[in-house]
């Protein structure tokens, strides 16, 4: 066992960069993708992370402890590659809000990066804010009293922080959003400019004139650490590190927008300046993200764990493959690019070092079908066609949510549980109209989703 620890305060590491952006959402995934960057940018050492949690603050603690450095293990298929990711200069805890507001009120801090996941954003179906969430009430409630009291959800904690950046009159900043949604920049316009509109106007105007909000397309298959992988690294490093991060080689960043305050120079790191990511969002969310969707509920009705099991049964593969034939045709890439575009995903998937769990990616279908599956289910009826390869990962959504396969975890589970209850022929309906009315009065789809609940659900057991 390893006694020396992972430390900055014994060291270790560069010493901690200067707090010029803040973080929200200190998963791994951060820690995987914009902290790695930043760290490999040419200009590092000018450019520190203050992070926070989202609602967890395990993670925060130990950071802290650890001086904000922690070990990456970039897996592949024949070696570990460990890389000391020193960018986070502090770390917290979402409790701890003052730091927050003091954080996003300094003149040094250019943006704000984040990793809330697609819950987080507390849309509603319609893509504004969900003013129908107790916690979204509670919040207003709060910064309408008071725009310095404590608040949880992501709208309201990024509203407080830009109050207290007018107050401070801190000048101009971006935000920078990161998670897998459909024109990630307009929704967290449109979440922080509704609430703060009903806040306080004055506040809202401010927004509209001081604040960029740049949009991404992030991508980094990056699982759950294990207590196999923490023992792994420590063995090898030869210091103790609780915040290991593992991830796989491959890594992408499509960034869009304007830093009216600075940035780093994550160009110089691998990422990519475009004036629109739409074309890589659709790629990616699509051809990525929705095959990961079908292994996960797919998948895991055929006895499969993780995402390389999955795709290496012959049956998932070709489900993949159909999926994709019908998703590229809505791509404006060349059939060239999207065939080494596919190819890398079937081995970047393949990577059984990276034992990414089917559990993980069935956690909030409510929120990622949609995005996922439906723009091309969409085009394609809009085409006259029933794309049975998309409504295939629907029937397999449907049957996880009558309890096949991996286990629940949805942020609206109770609802959705509810709605797939009964027979077939009521389930499909019922659960398509809370994702799209049309697609539930559809008779066609609904039928072909009918009939492949039955089909992925049989074959459940024939392995
Ligand atoms: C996954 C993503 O959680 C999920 O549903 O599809 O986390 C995926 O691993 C990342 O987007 C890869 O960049």
């Amino acid at each position: 066992m390893t006694r020396r620890w992972l430390s900055r305060a014994a060291g270790m590491g560069r010493p901690a960069g200067p707090v010029r952006l803040v973080h929200l959402g200190l998963g791994n995934f951060f820690r995987s993708h914009q902290a790695w960057y930043t760290d490999r940018a040419s200009d590092a050492e000018k450019w520190g992370y203050a992070a926070f949690s989202g609602r967890s603050n395990g993670m925060a603690r130990v950071l802290e402890d650890q001086g904000g450095l922690y070990t990456l293990a970039v897996r592949s298929p024949d070696e570990d590659r460990l890389e000391l990711v020193n960018s986070i200069s502090e770390a917290h805890s979402a409790r701890d809000h003052q730091a927050w507001l003091a954080s996003l009120s300094s003149q040094r801090v250019a943006a704000v990066t984040i990793t809330v996941t697609e819950a987080g954003y507390c849309a509603n179906a319609a893509g504004g804010l969900d003013f129908s969430r107790a916690d979204v009430a509670r919040d207003i409630q709060r910064l309408r009293a008071d725009l310095t009291e404590p608040v949880v959800t992501t709208p309201a904690r990024l509203v407080a922080g830009l109050a207290a950046r007018q107050r401070a009159d801190a000048g101009p900043i971006t935000l920078i959003s990161c998670d897998n949604l459909a024109g990630n920049a307009a929704l967290t316009s449109r979440i922080v400019g509704q609430l703060a509109e009903f806040v306080d106007p004055s506040l809202s105007q401010w927004i509209t004139e001081s604040v960029a909000v740049a949009g991404t397309v992030v991508d980094r298959i990056t699982p759950r650490t294990t207590d196999e992988d923490l023992d792994a690294v420590s063995a090898r490093a030869g210091y103790r590190d609780e915040a290991v991060v593992v991830t796989e080689p491959f890594s992408e960043w499509v960034i869009s927008g304007a830093f009216p305050a600075g940035r780093p120079k994550w160009e110089d790191a691998g990422a990519v300046f475009a004036n629109d990511v739409t074309d890589y969002e659709h790629r990616k969310l699509w051809l990525l993200n929705g095959a990961h969707s079908l292994l996960a509920y797919a998948g895991s009705m055929r006895g499969h764990r993780s995402v390389p099991q999955a795709i290496a049964d012959e049956k998932c593969l070709s489900w993949v493959q159909q999926w994709w034939n019908e998703a590229r045709r809505h791509l404006p890439q060349s059939a060239v690019e999207l065939d080494a575009y596919s190819g890398k995903l079937l081995e970047r998937f393949s990577n059984t070092k990276i034992s990414d769990r089917l559990e993980r990616i069935a956690e909030d279908g409510s929120q990622k079908i949609p995005v996922r599956v439906l723009p091309v289910l969409g085009a394609e009826r809009s085409a006259g066609r029933v794309a049975t390869g998309a409504t295939r990962i629907l029937a397999a959504w449907i049957c996880h949510l009558r309890g096949l396969g991996a286990p629940i975890h949805d942020v609206d589970a109770p609802r959705m549980i509810a709605l797939a209850q009964g027979t077939l022929q009521s389930a499909v309906p019922n659960v398509l109209f809370v994702l799209d009315p049309e697609l539930a009065s559809d008779s066609e789809v609904v039928a072909t989703i009918t009939e492949q609940c039955i089909e992925v659900s049989g074959l459940a057991g024939e392995r």
